[in-house]
C-alpha cells in the first residue's frame, strides 16, 4: 500500500501538499499575527477552506511514557470497516471521505441539545497532546500520541439531564465516501456506547488529532472518541451523532455477535475472547513479528484510575 494519497481538488489538505519549511513559515506568521491556526481557518479569506496542518497543543498529565509507534504504522495499519476489512483499505480508500463541512449533533437527555460544527469542536476547550495505548481486540496495540480534550467538556456544556444514563456515538453511514458501508460485515451506522459515568472520565477523550496533527482520515476525522482502558472498537470514528439516553445502547458489535463483544469491552487479560485469549499482545510497529509479545495489563493500565468506575461488578458477567 501507499503513504501517498490523493487529495481532493476541493479540500487541498496543506500538509499532504506543502513542504514543512512553507508550513512552518506560515504558523511563524500567524504567530507574528498573534493568531492560532485553529482561529485563522474559521476565517481564512479564501475561496477554498484551507486546513490546519499543525495543532496547538500543551502535554497531558494522562500520557504514558512509552515511546509512541511510528506515525507510518498509526496510520496505515487500521481499522475502519466503512472503508473495508483489510488493515491496509482506510489508508488506500479513506480520501473519499470529505471531513468539511462536518457536524456532531449532540441530541437526547440534555438540557441544551445543539448541533457543533467541527471548527467549534476545535476550539471548545484547550487541545492536549495525550499519548496512550490502544488494544485492539484481534491482540495487538500501539502507544498514540492523541490531541484532544476531555469528552466531559462537551457533556458539561449540553447538561445531561437526570434520566442520562448512557451516550451513544454513532459514525456517519455514507455509502457514497465510505465504500465499506455497501458491505453486510456490520449493521450502519457503527454505533458505540459507553455509560454517562465512563464518559464523563477524564481519561476518555474527544479527539481531534494525533501526532500534532489533525487526524488523518483513515484514523476517524475529523472528530472520534478514544477509551484507553477498552478494546479499540469502543472508541468510534467519524462521529455524527453523540445522543444521551437512558437505555444502555446496543453496539454495532454486540449487535453482530454478542457472545463475542459486550457492551463493557474493558481490556481485561482474565477475560479471553471466546475464541482466543487475551492474555497477551503484539505492539506495532519497528518489526513487529519478530518483536515479542508482551502482557496485556488490567485496563490496559488505566486501572489506577478506572477500576472504581467497576467496583463489585463481576466483569465476567459484564464483558
Ligand atoms: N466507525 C468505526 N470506528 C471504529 C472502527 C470501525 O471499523 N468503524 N474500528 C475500531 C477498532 S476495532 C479499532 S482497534 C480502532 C482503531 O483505531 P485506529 O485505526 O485509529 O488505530 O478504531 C475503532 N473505531
Ligand atoms: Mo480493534
Amino acid at each position: 500500500m501507499t503513504l501517498i494519497r490523493r487529495v481532493q481538488p476541493s479540500e487541498p489538505l496543506p500538509s499532504e501538499i506543502t513542504p514543512p519549511e512553507v508550513f512552518n513559515r506560515r504558523r511563524q506568521l500567524l504567530a507574528m499575527a498573534g493568531v492560532t491556526p485553529a482561529l485563522a481557518w474559521g476565517t481564512a479569506g479564501h475561496a477554498q477552506r484551507v486546513l490546519p496542518d499543525k495543532l496547538q497543543t500543551q502535554p497531558s498529565r494522562f500520557s504514558v511514557g512509552e515511546t509512541p509507534t511510528p506515525y507510518k504504522d498509526v496510520t496505515s495499519y487500521n481499522n475502519f470497516y466503512e472503508f473495508g476489512t483489510d488493515k491496509d483499505d482506510p489508508a488506500r480508500y479513506a480520501h473519499t471521505l470529505k471531513v468539511r463541512p462536518w457536524t456532531v449533533a449532540v441530541e437526547g437527555e440534555v438540557r441544551k441539545p445543539r448541533v457543533f460544527d467541527i471548527d467549534e469542536l476545535l476550539r471548545l476547550s484547550a487541545l492536549e497532546e495525550r499519548v496512550y495505548r490502544l488494544r485492539c481486540v484481534e491482540g495487538w496495540s500501539m502507544v498514540i500520541p492523541w490531541v484532544g480534550y476531555s469528552l466531559s467538556e462537551l457533556i458539561r456544556r449540553v447538561e445531561p439531564t437526570g434520566n442520562a444514563k448512557f451516550i451513544e456515538f454513532t459514525t456517519l453511514a455514507d455509502p457514497a465516501q465510505m465504500p465499506g458501508v455497501s458491505s453486510r460485515v456490520l449493521d450502519w451506522p457503527y454505533v458505540e456506547g459507553l455509560r454517562l459515568d465512563e464518559a464523563n472520565h477524564p481519561l476518555t477523550l474527544l479527539t481531534l488529532g494525533l501526532y500534532g496533527e489533525v487526524l488523518p482520515k483513515q484514523n476517524g476525522a475529523p472528530v472520534r472518541i478514544v477509551v484507553p482502558w477498552k478494546y479499540g472498537f469502543k472508541s468510534g470514528k467519524s462521529i455524527v451523532k453523540i445522543r444521551f439516553v437512558e437505555k444502555q445502547p446496543i453496539s454495532s458489535w454486540t449487535r453482530a455477535i454478542p457472545r463475542e463483544y459486550g457492551f463493557y469491552s474493558n481490556v481485561n487479560p482474565q477475560v479471553n475472547h471466546p475464541r482466543w485469549s487475551q492474555a497477551t499482545e503484539r505492539p506495532i510497529g519497528s518489526g513487529s513479528f519478530l518483536q515479542r509479545k508482551r502482557p496485556t495489563l488490567m485496563f490496559n493500565g488505566y486501572a489506577d484510575q478506572v477500576a472504581s468506575l467497576y467496583a463489585g461488578m463481576d466483569l465476567r458477567k459484564f464483558f
